[in-house]
């Protein structure tokens, strides 16, 4: 791959003689990490481009584009090959998702999967571009760091990560599995949505309850943070935590890595940095996350802001979803939301709902919310074991029209607006069809 960046390097520099670039990159943390790295790599290399945050690439915006640039995808467009084939202008793609349609001669792809190498994520790519360009680009790293945690590749690391994590100055430390793990730990557990721990999330008195079994110090009257715990406390912490959730969830998924790394020169969770990243995009905000990651002082308070605005908007839309009259059927439960939430946090609703203990495991969650002239569908599986999801929704679309994407345990689509009624009448159809065979 290091020889596909190399001329990748060489093609940029030559079509930046003779046309402009626009860059553009996803809305997740992966994304605008992919796009901070590129954007400060080119602006060190002297190139001027033009830079766009998108939702996903849909053929009529492809079609927009104009046909006189270079365009950088990151992030994103493995998936949108045919469209790109069709547009027909110089492009280059740095993304690390599957690659389900012919690369098209106009296409020049660095993507680890056609190198047979390991896993990395957008941001880590564009790392290694800007690596590759100077030495310069070496305090990027941080941010590869953070898009790796934001897409979740974490479990696996591999060479080339650990490479990043050294070259970011990255604190590794095995720990339960909760952020932010640099703030104290009262305030990190009563907010903890994901895991869910019934008794304490929400509740500061279980909170405390629970400090007390795992005999968690207070220093200077303050809890200790999770990444200051000793071997013993954690593991006290461990076991209290086990106790009081559902002992079929599986402890090793609940333990990993944290990744501690310095940003704005203090000690930080890369993992809450990129649920702030996040929260600044499902806002509406993509950019003011990208000036962030960009070491932006004023786009940082107002990133933070964004940030706790979208903890209540999430905590208003769960107290929306436990009040609002729900479409229930036999271990499926269907939740129209229409506008009372944004279709960015539907899908994080759907997995919060999915992880508490108020459905029966294996009960089909799904939830729906508008967006502009279409609806965004989102499907979870409580418990995270039954029926697979992608499947049902892939049912329910293929008189309607739509495109499902994700997983067997986690699965989205769009659908268009006029087709709400039609769509949820095919939905509990099939739901109902596939219990009776089961
Ligand atoms: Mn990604």
């Amino acid at each position: 791959m290091k020889e596909a960046i190399k001329k990748a390097i060489e093609h940029i520099d030559e079509a930046s003689k003779r046309k402009k670039i626009r860059v553009i990159s996803h809305y997740d943390a992966d994304g605008i990490t992919s796009a901070a790295i590129f954007s400060r790599a080119l602006q060190r290399w002297g190139k001027n481009f033009s830079l766009e945050i998108v939702k996903g690439l849909e053929e009529q915006y492809i079609e927009s584009l104009p046909n006189d640039e270079l365009l950088i995808f990151l992030d994103l467009a493995s998936g949108s090959l045919n469209y790109l084939a069709k547009k027909g202008v110089e492009t280059i793609v740095f993304d690390h998702h599957e690659i389900i349609q012919d690369i098209p001669e106009n296409v020049r792809m660095i993507n680890p999967v056609i190198f047979n190498q390991e896993p990395l994520s957008g941001a880590g790519v564009c790392y290694l571009f800007a690596k590759e360009l100077s030495d310069h680009n070496h305090d990027l790293a941080t941010l590869a760091v953070i898009g790796m945690v934001g897409d979740m590749l974490d479990k696996n690391l591999s060479k080339t990560y650990g490479i990043i994590l050294q070259d970011a100055e990255t604190v590794v430390k095995r720990s339960f599995l909760l952020y932010p793990s640099t703030r104290p730990l009262d305030k990190a557990l009563e907010y903890s949505s994901n895991p869910y721990i019934p008794g304490v999330t929400g509740s500061y008195k279980g909170v405390l309850e629970l400090l007390r079994d795992a005999q968690i110090p207070r220093k200077n009257g303050i809890f200790k943070a999770l990444y200051e715990l000793t071997d013993e406390e954690m593991g006290r912490l461990i076991t209290s935590i086990m106790l009081r959730t559902n002992s079929s969830s599986k402890t090793e998924e609940m333990i990993g890595n944290l990744y501690l790394i310095k940003f704005f020169n203090k000690m930080e969770d890369a993992r809450e940095i990129s649920a702030l990243i996040n929260a600044c995009s499902r806002m509406d905000r993509p950019y003011v996350a990208l000036g962030f990651c960009l070491g932006n002082k004023s786009s940082r308070e107002e990133a933070e802001k964004i940030y706790r605005e979208y903890k209540q908007h999430l905590v208003s839309a769960l107290r929306y979803v436990s009040e609002a009259e729900k479409i229930a059927g036999n271990k499926y439960q269907i939740i129209n939301a229409r506008d009372n939430i944004k279709d960015t946090i539907i899908g994080t609703v759907a997995s919060i709902v999915s992880h508490s203990p108020v459905y029966e495991r294996g009960t089909v969650i799904i939830a729906l919310a508008y967006n502009e002239d279409k609806i965004k569908v989102s499907a979870r599986i409580a418990g995270d074991s039954g029926r697979n999801v992608r499947e049902v929704l892939t049912k329910a679309v293929i008189n309607l029209g739509g495109e499902v994407g994700g997983h067997p345990e986690a699965a989205g689509c769009l659908i268009s607006k006029e087709n709400e009624i039609s769509f949820i009448e095919e939905l509990k159809k099939v739901l109902d069809i596939d219990l009776v065979k089961v």
